[in-house]
């Protein structure tokens, strides 16, 4: 199966950003990517028109920590929706394994706790090069989209009227 451009969706259908507030945690493991990976998910907020002081950005250490620093957000400041950028690397061992499936089940709760979209910007990849490919390099950037889905959910919840 061909692999998605990350970075290519149709901009027409994507609301207007400039009345929303976004907050980004970013993981310092693999920093050439994660920082492409915000780079791109900032770059794509405020194309869309979010205002520069509405994007609020974070880091932590590594990507097990995003589920906690995404909390941190929800609970201190005022956000729409908060966006985890991270990157994990197979290697030798079962970490890979413990960090994705740790990762995935938290930001999966915290949608559901604190009724807000929680939106996740996580690589999880056999090796250096597939990431590189995927924070801009030739299947786009997960950041872009990472940026596109949280203008989406916060559109969506809005519809329903609900703060
Ligand atoms: N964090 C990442 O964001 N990406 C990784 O590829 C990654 N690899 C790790 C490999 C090992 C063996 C360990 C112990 C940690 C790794 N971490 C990685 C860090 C992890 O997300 C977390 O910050 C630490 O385990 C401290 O809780």
């Amino acid at each position: 199966m061909a692999t998605k451009d990350l970075s290519n969706y149709n901009a027409e259908l994507v609301p207007d950003a400039s009345e929303m507030i976004f907050g980004i945690v970013v993981a310092e493991w693999n920093p050439e990517i994660t920082n492409a990976l915000a780079q791109g998910a900032v770059n794509t907020l405020l194309k869309h028109g979010a205002k520069e002081n509405n994007v609020k950005l974070k880091y932590v250490p590594g990507s097990f920590e995003l589920p906690l620093g995404a909390q941190y957000f929800a609970e201190h400041e005022n956000v729409d929706a908060i966006i985890v950028l991270g990157c994990v690397i197979q290697g030798e061992t079962r970490h890979f394994d413990y960090i994705c499936s740790g990762v995935t089940q938290g930001i999966m709760e915290l949608n559901l706790k604190y009724n807000k979209p929680f939106i996740f910007g996580l690589l999880t990849t056999l090796n250096q090069q597939q990431a590189a490919d995927r924070a801009g390099g030739k299947h786009g950037n997960k950041g872009d989209e990472a940026a596109v889905t949280a203008i989406k959910m916060i559109d969506l919840k809005r519809s329903f009227a609900v703060r």
